[in-house]
């Protein structure tokens, strides 16, 4: 979708620092991070959210939170503990509508979140 920032970031239209990088998925820094990890991982095709993520194609959904925990893994916050969130329409703060699990982690995170 060239309409879509995250399409746009896979295709290397717009810049992004990329963590980690399979097949079928992409991980970037958070531009905006909100923990000292912060990274993004989307499937490299268009899902507008995770539950048409799960809906449309389950073993993409599988690929995402594996890449997900690799990333954790490589950036040396697993064992310390993290956080992967995938915010689901707008009430839940969604704001960019090509599903995509934030990893945060290197800090405490508290709970309830915001
Ligand atoms: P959400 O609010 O859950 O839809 O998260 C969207 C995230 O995307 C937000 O934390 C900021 C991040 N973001 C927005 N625009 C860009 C961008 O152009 N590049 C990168 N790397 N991140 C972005």
């Amino acid at each position: 979708m060239s309409d879509c920032l995250f399409c746009r970031i896979v295709a290397k239209e717009i810049p992004a620092e990329i963590v980690y990088e399979t097949g079928r998925t992409l991980a970037f820094r958070d531009v905006n991070p909100q923990a000292p990890t912060h990274v993004l991982v989307i499937p490299k095709e268009h899902h507008a959210n995770a539950a048409a993520l799960a809906e449309a194609d389950e073993g993409l959904a599988d690929e995402v939170l594996k890449s997900a925990h690799a990333v954790a893994a490589q950036e040396g916050v697993a064992d310390g503990g993290y956080r992967v969130v995938f915010n689901t329409g707008l009430g839940a703060g969604q704001t960019v509508f090509h599903v995509h699990a934030h990893v945060l982690g290197g800090r405490d995170l508290g709970w309830p979140p915001g």
